[in-house]
């Protein structure tokens, strides 16, 4: 077998880390002959439900599990990570208004990217899931400047997940035959998933979808996706939220296949008119265990006001927490 891999996962009581967990400790992401250290993290009030956490994934005798260790000590838990799944993140109480919700997710994501900084091993790549995900991740990655930027990642990949779906079905294909679908900009309402590069088995398709059902049902169906969840489950997203966060740093380490993408969120680097270092979805592949953002895509007119208009907010989030001294 492998070295073991160091898996930090935050929030590890949540509902997210509860489908999350046992995934990672069954070899999906790392693959069937790595073995995993996990690391949970959450609040100290938390603690204890992690361990109870823990001790299912102790009851399932997975073969990969190396060992478990629960903390509430940021530094511990990033101490020689080799990935982590930012999940934990304080959700909106009542009574808050965005700048506390800022104010109280910049103090957690500045401590962590300063224990990542500090204390990650050297290959450390991050997922964040937490909301606000994309900010969170630029809080992060701008507390943590020994780390290469493109190491910092936000999960925009169940909005993905989400568009390849809802195509699929419109189209009477299997989720496996389409490629060329990204989301654009921030994971929010304002998101842009585009099918401009649709292909269904390698054939361009976007002729056969109708303009109105792209603008009027598809990309706000996607967009509010997650409101729709709640509205008929009862409660948010959680193991499909696991999954994308699964499915990225699977292709992360091990590699998307041939010429097809996927959409990562991470700090641009100006790509297609975005804003440099703002963490937005992008077109990307995975080569050699680094993101490689897709070249050459011809943007049109509406994509344009599109994407910059997720970007711009992107952006006034930035500016939010840059005021608050947070980043
Ligand atoms: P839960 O409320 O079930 O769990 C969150 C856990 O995080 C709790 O155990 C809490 O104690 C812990 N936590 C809070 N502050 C922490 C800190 N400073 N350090 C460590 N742990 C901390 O939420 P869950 O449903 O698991 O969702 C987690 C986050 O994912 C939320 O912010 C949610 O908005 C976000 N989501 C992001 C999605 C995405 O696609 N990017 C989709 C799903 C989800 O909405």
């Amino acid at each position: 077998t492998n070295t073991p891999v160091t898996v930090t996962v935050t929030g590890a009581a949540g509902k997210i880390a509860y489908s999350l967990l046992f995934r990672l400790a069954s070899g999906l992401v790392f693959g069937p002959g790595t073995p995993v250290r996990l690391r949970l993290l959450d609040i100290p009030s938390a603690v204890v439900a992690a361990e109870g956490v823990a001790m299912e994934i102790e009851d399932c005798a997975l073969p990969l599990v190396d060992s478990i260790e629960i903390t509430d000590d940021v530094t511990a838990a990033f101490d020689g990570a080799n990935a982590a799944f930012l999940v934990g993140a304080r959700p909106r109480g009542k009574g808050m208004e965005r700048a506390d919700l800022l104010t109280a997710n910049g103090a957690i994501f500045r401590e962590q990217g300063r224990a990542i900084n500090d204390h990650a091993a050297a290959d450390i790549r991050v997922v964040v899931v937490g909301n606000p995900a994309n900010t969170n991740a630029y809080i992060a990655h701008r507390h943590a400047p020994d780390v290469p930027a493109g190491r910092f990642t936000a999960l925009m990949r169940l909005d993905h997940n989400r568009a390849l779906s809802q195509l699929a079905t419109r189209l009477g294909a299997r989720v496996s035959e389409l490629d060329g679908v990204v989301v654009w900009g921030n994971h929010s309402a304002t998101q842009f998933p585009d099918v401009t590069y649709l292909t269904r088995g390698g054939e361009p398709v976007t002729a056969g979808l109708d303009p109105e059902w792209l603008a009027d049902t598809f990309i706000p169906r996607v967009a509010g996706r997650g409101a729709e969840i709640i509205a008929v489950r009862g409660s948010s997203s959680a193991a499909s939220a696991a999954g994308a966060a699964v499915d990225q740093m699977r292709d992360w380490v091990r590699g998307t296949s041939g010429e097809s993408w996927t959409t990562v969120a991470l700090p641009s680097g100006g790509e297609y008119g975005t804003v440099p270092d703002v963490v937005t979805g992008l077109p990307c592949r995975s080569r050699g265990g680094e993101w490689e953002v897709v070249e050459g895509l011809e943007i049109g007119e509406f994509q344009r006001a599109r994407i910059d208009a997720s970007v711009a907010e992107l952006v006034s989030e930035r500016d939010a927490v840059r005021a608050l001294g947070l980043a």
